[in-house]
């Protein structure tokens, strides 16, 4: 796993993860305290995060309005997870039960997000109802969406009413002509269009959901997927076009193709990019924003540490027989973020 560092991004632009001259251990010191709150126990958005504090992806949202020429409907969104992984799709109510469950069994869970198996926001009620009843069942859980943006400006206000701080929003391109190679159709408001007038309303969309919701203080994370003769060079204007939109992070990700999995790329024998490609890019695009470099390409079912995976403690059937003690779930929660904290403050 490799990690934010000083290579990739630029520590006077705020880059989580790399310290500054503070005596805080997180990394974090840098930033206004207002943001370092939100950030010090989100796994995605602080390197030192990620090593401590755990995730949940909730897959609540089968349906997709977008298509990506990098997935194949049968499997997990390609913007947050890699291909050829399939999620069971849970109901709001179950969401809620498999966060409790999870919350009891593992008290470093910090962050509830819904990254699939489709979009969250093509799916708004039953990601937005999920929402609800995680804030209300266990209000000390950060919530996290993922998104590919074209409904986003739709949900700015729900979002930010229901107390989500963390929205990812996959903009692989902010020209048309290369988003049109990428995405070659989407359906808004029921009437589908293709090619680069899709393209234009995509970016149109994405870039005003990413500036609303940065201007109502929420903080907003850019995912791209690098994908080699096609926008692997756009991608540092990429960065520059949502760092100005007020953006705090880009997680640049690199294509995961297989003609096995039966997408177009797929089909088409596309390239992903080299791992000297992919670390040349991230440092490319470090120059204009903090760059993520610690993602790994989670399922829409993903429970635990990035890089581990505890699905199989928490099947359907195995969550529905628990016990549930919410109330000491919380405790034992704040007491790990405690101790967590007070070894931070204690580093040298
Ligand atoms: Fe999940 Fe995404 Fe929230 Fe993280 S994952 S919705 S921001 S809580 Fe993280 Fe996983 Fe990478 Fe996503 S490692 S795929 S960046
Ligand atoms: Fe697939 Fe996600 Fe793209 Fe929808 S937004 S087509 S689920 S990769």
């Amino acid at each position: 796993m490799d990690a934010i560092g000083p290579t990739t991004c630029d520590p006077a632009a705020g880059c989580p993860g790399v310290g500054g001259a503070e005596a805080s251990g997180d990394g974090l010191g840098h930033l206004p305290e207002a943001v370092r709150a939100k950030v010090r126990d989100h796994p995605c958005y602080s390197e030192d995060a990620h090593h401590h504090f755990a995730r949940l992806h909730v897959a609540v949202a089968p349906g997709c309005n977008l298509r990506c020429n990098y997935c194949n409907r049968k499997y997990d969104c390609a913007n947050e997870s890699r291909p050829g992984v399939v999620s069971e799709v849970l109901s709001p109510a179950e969401a809620e039960r498999k966060t409790l469950a999870v919350a009891a069994e593992i008290p470093q869970l910090s962050v509830v997000g819904i990254a699939g198996p489709g979009d969250a926001l093509a799916n708004p009620r039953r990601s937005l109802e999920t929402f609800e009843r995680i804030r209300e069942a266990a209000p000390d859980l950060r919530l996290c969406l993922s998104t590919n943006g074209l409904a986003l400006p739709d949900y700015v206000d729900e979002l930010v009413g229901l107390g989500v701080e963390h929205v990812t929003v996959t903009v692989n391109a902010i020209d048309p002509q290369i988003g049109a190679r990428i995405h070659p159709s989407l359906v808004l408001e029921r009437r589908r269009r293709r090619g680069r007038e899709a393209a234009e309303l995509l970016i149109e969309r994405q870039l005003e959901g990413v500036a609303a919701l940065a201007e109502r203080g929420v903080l907003v994370k850019v995912n791209s997927v690098a994908i080699p003769g096609i926008n692997h060079h756009h991608l540092p204007e990429v960065s520059r076009a949502v760092r100005s939109r007020g953006a705090f992070l880009h997680n640049v990700m690199p294509l995961i193709t297989d003609p096995a999995h039966g997408t177009y790329f797929g089909r088409i024998g596309q390239r992903g990019p080299t791992e000297a490609e992919l670390l040349g890019l991230r440092a490319a695009c470090g120059s204009a924003m903090p760059v993520m470099s610690h993602c790994q390409q989670c399922r829409a079912d993903a429970v635990g540490l990035l890089g581990e995976d505890r699905r199989e403690e928490f099947t359907r059937e195995r969550v529905a027989a628990m016990e549930l003690d919410a109330e000491t779930a919380r405790h034992r929660r704040e007491a790990a973020r405690d101790e967590l904290q007070t070894n931070r403050e204690e580093m040298p």
